[in-house]
């Protein structure tokens, strides 16, 4: 235990199958990826359902130092252990009416569990969305999915946001899923200076500017990334070209670890890439393979980035060595 009274928390891709992961002690999750199978009864399992563009295809892990616990409140499935928490959400958009409302369900929901909990500091979020830019202008399913969360975030008057990923999916039709990390002491939120803060970006981008924080310090001093883009300012750069973007997000990535006086990603940074056109994947291959040592761990996705001209997102984490 450290000294703070939170347990060790290590995030590692693991090639064992979900259900030897479950049975190994401390494990807050696993998490698949694409079509493997259905989901385990075991509330820790959750399967996202972007398709791999690598291979093997791992889970991505949590675990924690300390005896975890689990259980399910209404739509939500959590478990806690060692003073975090984790909570995963799978809603069908149909029950709501649509993506907007459907959101705003899902964090108020999410918020009204996290404030009854020890583990009441949010720190970390993931959002996949079904055809995330279907739509067009202020209609797109993007900008209405950041008027829902920003309803939610408002009714429980949460103004510190959480550092975020919002990717979309081919799944399943209207599949929304919703996961986070919790602990009991507060996160640092960290902005990129390279970028101007998301909840800032001017009303050319939506009617809701989107409400993430670009990184979170967490209390045991590793760093989540949310999902990083080739956005300088507000605008994306380099259209219709996947390996400048690639270097852009480096570039972002690497302005987040030097705020935060973090050395280079090691083999303790298991880092997820979304790429748009599978047809894309080996051009960005041999981008991370310039920035990266062979020892990151990384998992590539077939994903839909938030803005239709982003090729290309990266998102993770950085455990101390
Ligand atoms: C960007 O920089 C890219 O809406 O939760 C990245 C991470 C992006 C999180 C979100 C959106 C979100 O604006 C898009």
């Amino acid at each position: 235990m450290k000294a703070t009274g939170l347990s060790a928390l290590r995030v590692a891709y693991h090639d064992a199958s979900a259900a030897t992961l479950l049975e190994r002690p401390g494990t807050l999750v696993a998490l698949g990826f694409g079509d493997a199978g259905p989901a385990l009864a075991d509330p820790r399992h959750l399967c996202v359902p972007l398709r791999p563009l690598s291979s093997p295809v791992p889970h991505e892990c949590w675990t924690v130092d300390a005896a975890v616990a689990t259980g399910s409140d209404g739509d939500l499935r959590w478990s806690a252990g060692g003073g975090w928490r984790c909570i995963t959400m799978e809603l069908d958009e149909a029950r709501f009416g649509g993506i907007d409302a459907a959101s705003e369900y899902a964090y108020t929901t999410l918020l009204a569990h996290v404030a009854s909990v020890p583990e009441r500091h949010l720190q970390r979020i993931w959002n996949y969305l079904y055809a995330i830019n279907a739509g067009t202008g202020d209609a797109e399913r993007y900008r209405l999915f950041c008027n829902g969360r920003a309803r939610g975030l408002a009714a429980h008057a949460v103004t510190r946001y959480p550092a975020a990923t919002a990717i979309g999916h081919h799944g399943p039709r209207g599949l929304m899923q919703v996961y986070a990390l919790c602990a009991v002491e507060a996160g640092h939120a960290l902005e990129n200076p390279r970028q101007v803060s998301a909840w800032q970006y001017p009303r050319q981008y939506g009617p809701t500017s989107p409400s993430f924080a670009r990184a979170m310090r967490l209390p045991n001093a590793a760093l989540a990334i949310s999902g990083t883009a080739a956005v300088i300012g507000h605008a994306s750069h380099h259209h219709d070209d996947v390996a400048a973007q690639a270097d852009e997000v480096f570039a972002n990535l690497a302005m987040l670890l030097e705020q935060s006086r973090l050395a280079a990603f090691d083999a303790h940074s298991p880092l997820k890439v979304y790429v748009r056109h599978a047809g894309d994947v080996a051009a960005v291959a041999a981008v991370l393979a310039r920035h990266l040592a062979p020892s990151v761990p990384r998992v590539l996705l077939q994903g839909d980035i938030c803005r239709s001209e982003l090729l290309v997102e990266i998102d993770g984490w950085r455990f101390a060595s």
